[in-house]
């Protein structure tokens, strides 16, 4: 319902009516020659994707924030999405309270690491209480603690060459952000729910939270971080494993 209402936005910016008139082609070359072209462009709703996004990203301000809430708004129950996964590595991983588990990250970076989740805990850390809302129509408030990704980005040195990061978690729920929400102070990593660390149906060890996209942005279980200059050749190309079970890549709200 949000994708509406950017798009009523794009159209009073007069420039819906030109693009939504026309083709792909029209619409692919307003993306591309703005930068502001989503990686599932190409999919079957392409158009629109790219009139969300780009309208977002030429209205919106980067820095804008999502509404934190108050520790008495916490939601009392906090639905899962995606229990644990099956793998063997994550259950054993699992049954060692993940001691041995590391957050790999690679890529376009000038220092390519690895975390272990002691030293994560070590780093700055942000506590906000904000909104989740799942793409099939439930919600709920939680307090989320971790550590932002700006501040592992600043560490580990992001190339020039970085448009994405890319989350890779034991299941098949990948994802990625363009590096305008990578680098947004509420995007965090986070291992800390309520006041406790990440329960296991939640993305223990560690999971992303983006406040300002869909749930499903927020990938749990990771494993994974990389920095990338194109996503064309991750999964089927298209950014994301949403774009292919029918979302879209870009979930802002
Ligand atoms: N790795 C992984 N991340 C995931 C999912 C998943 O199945 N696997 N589900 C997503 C969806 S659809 C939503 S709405 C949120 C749900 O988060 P929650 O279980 O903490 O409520 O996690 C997202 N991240
Ligand atoms: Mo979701």
């Amino acid at each position: 319902m949000s994708q509406i209402i950017t798009r009523r936005k794009l159209l009073a910016a007069g420039i819906g009516a030109a693009a939504g008139a026309a083709h792909f082609t029209v619409a692919s070359r307003l993306g591309g020659w703005s930068g502001l072209l989503p990686p599932d462009h190409a999919g079957i709703y392409g158009v629109g994707e790219t009139l969300t996004y780009g309208a977002q990203r030429l209205l919106m301000s980067l820095r804008s924030s999502a509404r934190e809430f108050s520790p008495n708004e916490i939601s009392r129950i906090a639905p899962v999405n995606g229990g644990p996964p099956q793998s063997d590595a994550y259950a054993r991983l699992s049954a060692g309270h993940f001691d041995d588990w590391r957050l790999v990250v690679d890529g376009l970076v000038a220092r390519p690491s690895s975390f272990s989740l002691a030293e994560l805990k070590r780093f700055p850390a942000r506590r906000q209480i904000t909104h989740q809302a799942c793409e099939e129509g439930w919600s709920f408030i939680a307090e989320w603690i971790g550590v932002p990704l700006s501040y592992v980005l600043g560490l580990v040195g992001v190339s020039t060459r970085a448009r994405y990061v890319a989350f890779f978690p034991f299941d098949e729920s990948w994802d990625s952000l363009d590096m305008g929400d990578a680098w947004h102070p509420q995007t965090l990593l986070a291992y800390g729910m309520n006041g406790r660390d990440l329960p296991d149906g939640h993305g223990a060890p560690l999971r992303v939270r983006v406040p300002r996209q869909l749930g499903y942005k927020s990938v749990k279980y990771l494993s994974r971080i990389s920095v990338v200059g194109t996503l064309k050749n991750i999964g089927a190309g298209l950014g994301s494993f949403s774009p292919e079970v029918g979302y879209s890549w870009y979930a802002g709200i």
